[in-house]
Formats: structure tokens, sequence, C-alpha cells
């Protein structure tokens, strides 16, 4: 039999559940003594769809007292290590941000920064244009595009995904700004402005550099094909700038306004800079409808595509109403009409931002959407409200169905908690502590109280997974990954060699995971994967956490 625990732990005054795959009598036991502390029996049995298991729950939520434990059942088996506290998710909220960083593109990672994950200067040479890479131009022209967070692991760097990480990123700040008093030991820190907002500088920067004269915004730069497994430094393929998109130029809009207001207190003049950029922007979707990308055949780097941009625009128009008051008509009409057609408003992946637009709608102190508000707010309790059904149908209290597990599940999982964290911010009444429960449940499933009793954060919990598929991680010959890596997590289909002959037909949905560098389909990290989890756990220290 196996228990299976958030293997970080559980903060002191909430609920705590671990789950068994067998009916038993338990003991928590103090580690400091060894004394038991708290026993008990499972709860009924319970069939999980989604992982082919038959669990039990052990509540043990009474026990309230800091300090390590473990649950030990039928005399025999025992949980993982794991803690009760406070401060359980402190460090690790600085361990995931501090993984951007390691993204950074442009410059040497130094050891008083990197400790022992220094690289040199990567990828500093100029770009040149796609048309002038195919048809092999000998007199290209170059342009300075360096900076900015690879996006995965590979070394590329896409606009729809960086302003999807930002926009984690940035929402969470802005609600939730006590939570980000830690220092990453960044190059910029100590500057007096909170180091999370100067890491995403470095890709605001960048990503400003991807809008072109007219105020469309470039898809994407990266190379032709994906590197070989080398360091960044050693990667000298030429990087080629994308067409246009209007999925990354509405995404330009909406994050560059987003950036402009959260940046206004702490830097002005970048802040204004920003706010001209989404003007520009905004003023090139008013005259282009939908832009989609392929890849031009042959290139096999991210494609990033999408079939529909009236979430990328909803967002945008949500944004600007916000952030460029003179033209606040305009935008709300705009608005008004998106806001008709058919998105979840829930979700915040790189195909569906449209919950960016209701996080910003409804988080507006000016209350600038008017009469769209209660429709938003209306939107958010039966989306939230759904999710909280649905976890109550698995056996881990997790907010997924079987169809959920695609590639990156965990940012499903994570996207899922951040609604839930809306909605406890949001709805009052009695359910709100399911939203804040649901929250919580999501990241416990994420730290190991899952079916393969795997924490899906490098470094974090006694079962971490430790094989990234991450160029660098693969090629720095560092036995460790860095600690902070959110895998992208079991997939139903697996698409990669590896895990496809690793792993049998028929295996459920939860347990189709390969923690091995060749799986990229299950076992990838990128920096839309982290950020959700920054916002998951700013909402957790903020308003959960009593300190
Ligand atoms: O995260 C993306 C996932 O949703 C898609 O199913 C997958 C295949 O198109 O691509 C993922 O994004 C990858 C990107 O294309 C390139 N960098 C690594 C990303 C994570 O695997
Ligand atoms: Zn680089």
């Amino acid at each position: 039999m196996a228990i299976y625990v958030n293997q970080l732990g559980y903060i002191t005054d909430t609920k705590k559940i671990a789950v068994s795959t067998k009916p038993c009598n338990f003991q928590v036991i103090r580690l400091s003594d060894q004394h038991s502390v708290l026993d008990g029996t499972t709860g009924p049995k319970f069939r999980d769809t989604a992982s082919g298991d038959d669990v039990y729950d052990i509540d043990f939520s009474d026990l309230t007292e800091e300090g390590e434990y473990y649950i030990l059942a039928g005399n025999s088996s025992k949980s993982h290590n794991f803690k009760i506290s406070n401060d359980v998710y402190k460090n690790l909220m600085v361990d995931v941000s501090r993984c951007l960083y390691y993204q950074r593109c442009g410059i040497a990672l130094d050891e008083g920064h990197a400790g022992i994950y220094t690289h040199e200067a990567c990828h500093t040479e100029p770009a040149i244009m796609l048309d002038d890479f195919v048809k092999n131009n000998p007199e290209p022209k170059y342009f300075d595009m360096t900076g900015g967070w690879h996006d995965a692991g590979d070394f590329g760097r896409y606009s729809t995904a960086g302003a999807v990480a930002l926009g984690h990123i940035l929402y969470a700040f802005d609600l939730f700004p006590e939570s980000f008093g830690y220092s990453m030991n960044i190059p910029e820190s100590g500057n007096g402005i909170p180091d999370i907002l100067n890491e995403c500088a470095y890709e605001l920067r960048w990503l400003l550099k991807m809008q072109s004269k007219d105020g469309g915004v470039y898809h994407k730069l990266t190379a032709w094909r994906h590197a070989e497994f080398v360091m960044p430094e050693d990667d000298h393929d030429r990087f080629i700038i994308y067409p246009v998109s209007s999925l990354a130029t509405a995404d330009f809009v909406a994050i560059m306004a987003l950036a402009s207001r959260v940046y206004r207190p702490f830097m002005p003049e970048f802040a204004d800079t920003m706010l001209n950029a989404a003007i520009k922007s905004s003023l090139w979707l008013d005259t282009h409808s939908y832009v989609g990308f392929t890849n031009p055949e042959g290139s096999n780097t991210g494609e990033y595509g999408d079939e529909e941009d009236v979430d990328e625009r909803l967002w945008a128009a949500a944004e600007m109403l916000r952030a460029d008051k003179a033209n606040s008509a305009k935008y709300l009409k705009i608005l008004t009409a998106l806001s008709k057609d058919v998105v979840s408003k829930s979700d915040f992946g790189w195909i569906d931002v449209s919950g960016f637009a209701t996080i910003s709608i409804l988080s507006d102190p000016d209350h600038s959407s008017g009469m769209l508000e209660s429709s938003y707010k209306n939107e958010l309790q039966k989306n939230a409200t759904r999710f909280v059904e649905m976890s109550k149908n698995s056996g881990y209290h997790l907010a997924m169905e079987s169809e959920d597990f695609v590639w990156g599940s965990n940012m499903v999982v994570a996207n899922r908690s951040i609604l839930f964290a809306m909605a406890y911010l949001l709805i009052e009444g009695p359910s709100q502590e399911k939203f804040k429960n649901a929250a919580l449940s999501q990241l416990h499933y994420l730290l190991g109280r899952n079916a393969l009793d795997i924490s899906y954060i490098t470094g974090e919990g006694e079962n971490a997974y430790s094989h990234p598929h991450n160029r660098v991680t693969a090629s720095d010959n560092i036995e460790k990954p860095m600690p902070g890596w959110v895998a992208g997590g079991p997939f139903r289909t697996p698409s990669d060699a590896a895990a496809m002959s690793a792993i049998p037909k028929g295996t459920p949905p939860m347990k189709c995971y390969l923690d091995e560098v060749g799986s990229y389909s299950t076992n990838e990290i990128t920096i839309y994967w982290n950020s959700p989890v920054i916002f998951l756990l700013a909402f957790i220290n903020s308003k959960i956490a009593k300190n």
C-alpha cells in the first residue's frame, strides 16, 4: 500500500488530507521524538477514474502543531516526511521564481547569483528576418533581438508564451504584492524594486523588441530547428524573426498595458514606454483582422498556433480600458462586443487567455467596465463551482477529468487553482471555504499527493522528479537540476519516443508520465508552467498562511 502526501507539507490552519491506496488505521508520527500525535481511520473507498486507483482519505486536519511528521499506516507503511507550518511554501516561492533568472538569454549567469548553475552569455548574435533566411539572402539585414527568457527546455523565445507567463506573475503581484517581499539574489537585487519585477522587466524589455515598426508583433524568435543538447552559449544557430501574428500583437497589447500600470510606481519611464508601445499595437489591431501562425515547412521549433484571436483581443481590450483612459469609450465598445463571443473567460493558458480579461475586469478599482462586471462575476462563480464539483469526483481532490491530461497538464492544474483563488477573493458566502480548499488541493497534487507519488517540482519534497527535459540541465554536467522547476506532467497520449516506449498503452491518464530527459511531452519545463504556480503561491502566502 502507499500513502501520498504533499511532500513539502501543509499550512497550519488548513484542511490536511493524505491519500491511501488501502483502508487502514493510521497514526501521524512526530519526527523529533517519534511520538504518535494523532490517529484515525481512513474514509470510505473512492474510485478515482483518472488514475484507475481505489483510494481512501486520511484526514489529519486536527493536527495544528507546527513540526515535521510522517504518516504510519497499518504499522508498516510510511508516507514521506512533511512539515506543518505557515512558512511551508515560502522558500518554494523563491525557488520557483528564480528559475526565470536561469532562463535569461543574452547575459552570463555568474556564480554570485547562479551558484553552481553558471554559464557564459548566450545567443548574442543578431537575428535575421524569416524571408531573408529562406531565400538565403547573401546580404540580410541584422537586428538586435537579444534578451528575454528561454521559453523552456529549448532556447526559443515566443511572444504569446512570454506574455502569458508575465500575465500570471504580474496579476499575482497586482493582487498580492505582500507575497513578493523576498530577494531572488539576481543582479538587480537591492535596487529598491521588488525582485520579481526586476526579473519580469528582463522579459518585458525583450518583448518590446518584438514589436515591428507598424505595431504588429512578431510571433516568435527561434532558430530554424531546435538546437542539439548543448549549453546555450555553445548554440550558434542563426536566430530568425518569424512573421507578425494578431495573436502575438493582442497579447503584447494586454501585457504592456498591464505592466505599465504595475511598474508605474517603481519605474515611471519604463511604464510610459510600455504604455506607448501598447497604444501603438492596439491601433494595429484596429486595422487588422485575424493573422494566425503556422511553422514554415521544415522548421520544427515551437508553433503556438491558435485558430482564433477573440480571447487575445478580449484581454487586450480589458487592459487598454484600464490603461488608456483617454480612449475608454472605444475599448469598452470592443470589450462589450467581444464579451458576447463564446470564450471560456476562465482559462489562463497560451491558447485561451480570456481568464486574464476576467481578472482585469473584476479587480479594477475604477469599475471601468461598468455593467459588464456582473456578468463576468457570474461566469467566474459558475466556472469555479463547476471545477469544485469536478474535484469531488476525484480521489485525489483534483479539479481534472481524464481528458484534461494534455501536454502540460500541470498547467491546467495550476490554472484551475487561479480560478479558485479569484473565486475565493470575489465570491463571498458559504462557498468561499470550498474555493480555498480546492486551490490548496491543486498544490497538494503538484507536490506529491498523486497516483505516482511524485513531486512535480524539482528539489521540492523527498520524491521530486529530477530529469527534466531541459537542454541546460542535460548538458551542464551537474547532477541535480536547479530547484523550483514545474514539470509538464502526465499526458494521456504522450508523443515522444521515450515516453511512448516506456508507458504501456492503456495506462490511466494520471500515470502517463516519465521522469526522463528524453520525454519532452511529459517532462519538459517552461516559463509558463512555473508562472501560474507563482500566482497560486502568492495567493496562498498572502491569504491563507497566517503569520
Ligand atoms: O506547451 C505546449 C503544448 O501545449 C503543446 O501541446 C506542445 C505541442 O505543440 O507545445 C508546447 O510548447 C512547447 C513549445 O512549442 C516549444 N517550447 C517548449 C514548449 C513546451 O513543451
Ligand atoms: Zn540564450
